[in-house]
C-alpha cells in the first residue's frame, strides 16, 4: 500500500521532517518514502489526512514481567526510608523475587499483559524485557519464556535480556562467588543454548554487583556470543560504564553519576546512553545525567520507561519522554530520537527506528501535526493508528 498526505518525522538526522510525504509499504517493509508529488504510482493508495507519522516507538529497557506489588515501599519512601535501606532490609528487588517465584506462568502472563498493553496503547511496537526477579536458573528461564510468549500474544516484537546479576539472592548472601558461578557457568550457557535472551544485563551498584563481578558476567556473555548492557552509575559512580565500554556494550542505562571519563569511554565504544527519568523521579534523585557532556561527545541518547515495580512504575513511554525533557533538559527532538532511532541502537536492531527504504514497516500515526507535541503534554495520548510489519494493528488509516 501507499500511504499519502502524511507529515513524516523520519528520525534520520533529528526529526528528519518530510512534509506532505508518502510511504510505500510492501511485504512488511518500507520500500519508498519521500514527497507525495514524486511518489511511485500504486493501486492501493490511502490518504492519511495530514497526520503525523513516526517510526513505531521502542521501549528499550523494561522489567515488566514480575509478580507482586510494592506500593508499601512507596509509602515507606514517602515516610523517609531510602530505596537502598529498603533493599538492605530484604525488601525492594528481593520482595519482587519472592513474589515472582511464587507465581504461576498464567498469573505472570496476565499481570504482564496489562502492563504491556499500556505501552502498546501509545504506539510501542518493540519492547525490551529483562529477567532478574527469578535469580535462580529455573525462575530466570521462566521469566524469559514468559517475555517471549508476550510477543506472540500481542502485536509487538519482544527483545529479552538476562539480568541474573540484578541482586545477590538471599540464599547466597554469604557466598557471592557461588552465585556468580551459577550465573556464568549454568545460567548463561543454558539461556544462550536455548536462545532465550538477546543480551546479558547486570546491575553494577553498591547494593548489587561490583565492577569486577560484573566484568566476570560479561566475560561469560561474550564467550556465549551474547551482547551486553549495564545498569550503571545510577546511585553512585563505580566506573561500571567504562568497564562496559570495554566490552562494546550496546548500552549503559541510568548513568546519573557518569563522569567525563565515562562519557569519553562510551563515546569511543559507540555505546548508547539510556536515560531513565522515571527512576530518577520516583527515587527523588538530585543528580541528573551528564546530558551536555553526552551531546558534546555525540553519544546517542535513548529514553525508556524502566517499567518496574520498585523504582519506576511508569507505564507510559510518552510520559518518559516528557520527563526526560522536564527533568534532564532533553529537547523534544532528542526525546523522540530516544524512543526510536537511538532505542533501536540500544537493542542492536538495525532494521527499525527510522522511516527509510529497507526498514521494517512499523509506523505510528498521530492525531497531531508536530512531533514536539508528543513530548509536551502528560497523560494525553494522541495516537491514531499503528502499523506493524506493514499491517494495521490499531486504529484507522483513512
Ligand atoms: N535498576 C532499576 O531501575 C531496576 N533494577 C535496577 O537494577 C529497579 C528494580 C526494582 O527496584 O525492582
Ligand atoms: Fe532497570
Amino acid at each position: 500500500m501507499l500511504l499519502t498526505n502524511l507529515n513524516a518525522a523520519t528520525m534520520r538526522n533529528g526529526y528528519g521532517l518530510v512534509a506532505d510525504a508518502a510511504i510505500l509499504i510492501e511485504h512488511g517493509k518500507i520500500t519508498w518514502m519521500g514527497p507525495r508529488g514524486v511518489a511511485p504510482h500504486h493501486h492501493h493508495s490511502i490518504n492519511c489526512g495530514g497526520r503525523l507519522v513516526t517510526p513505531g516507538l521502542i521501549d528499550c529497557h523494561t522489567h515488566l514481567v514480575y509478580g507482586g506489588n510494592r506500593a508499601n515501599e512507596f509509602e515507606m519512601r514517602l515516610d523517609g526510608v531510602s530505596y537502598t535501606d529498603i533493599a538492605k532490609a530484604g525488601g525492594g528487588i528481593f520482595s519482587t523475587v519472592r513474589a515472582t517465584r511464587a507465581q504461576s506462568d498464567a498469573e505472570l502472563v496476565s499481570a504482564s499483559l496489562k502492563r504491556l498493553d499500556s505501552l502498546l496503547a501509545e504506539g510501542v511496537t518493540t519492547v525490551e524485557i529483562k529477567s532478574g526477579y527469578g535469580l535462580d536458573v529455573r525462575n530466570e528461564i521462566k521469566m524469559l519464556r514468559i517475555a517471549r510468549e508476550l510477543g506472540k500474544l500481542r502485536p509487538v516484537d519482544v527483545v529479552t535480556s538476562y539480568l541474573g546479576a540484578h541482586a545477590l539472592p538471599q540464599e547466597f548472601q554469604h557466598d557471592r562467588d557461588a552465585y556468580l558461578d551459577l550465573v556464568c557457568n549454568e545460567a548463561i550457557p543454558t539461556i544462550a543454548a536455548q536462545k532465550l535472551a538477546d543480551a546479558v544485563d547486570a546491575f553494577c551498584e553498591k547494593i548489587a554487583f561490583t565492577v569486577t563481578e560484573t566484568a566476570r558476567v560479561f566475560e561469560a556473555a561474550k564467550a556465549h556470543g551474547l551482547p551486553v548492557k549495564l545498569h550503571a552509575e545510577q546511585l553512585s559512580n563505580l566506573g561500571g560504564a567504562k568497564m562496559a565500554a570495554g566490552f562494546n556494550a550496546l548500552s549503559v542505562d541510568h548513568i546519573e553519576y557518569l563522569d567525563r571519563e565515562g562519557v569519553e569511554a562510551i563515546a569511543r565504544s559507540g555505546t548508547v546512553a539510556v536515560l531513565l527519568p522515571g527512576a530518577f523521579y520516583y527515587l527523588r534523585e538530585k543528580q541528573a545525567p551528564p546530558v551536555a557532556e553526552l551531546r558534546r561527545h555525540n553519544v546517542p541518547v535513548a529514553v525508556s520507561t524502566d517499567l518496574n515495580p520498585g523504582s519506576s512504575p511508569i507505564h507510559s513511554l510518552l510520559a518518559a519522554m516528557n520527563m526526560a525533557c522536564m527533568l534532564f533538559g532533553l529537547r523534544p527532538e532528542e526525546a523522540l530520537a530516544g524512543v526510536t532511532a537511538n532505542a533501536a541502537r540500544a537493542l542492536g536492531l538495525g532494521d527499525r527506528g527510522v522511516i527509510a527504504p529497507g526498514m521494517k514497516a512499523d509506523l505510528v500515526l498521530w492525531d497531531t501535526a508536530r512531533p514536539g507535541d508528543l513530548s509536551y503534554p502528560l497523560g494525553f495520548n494522541p495516537l491514531s493508528a499503528v502499523i506493524r510489519n506493514g499491517t494495521l494493528v490499531k486504529g484507522k488509516l483513512a
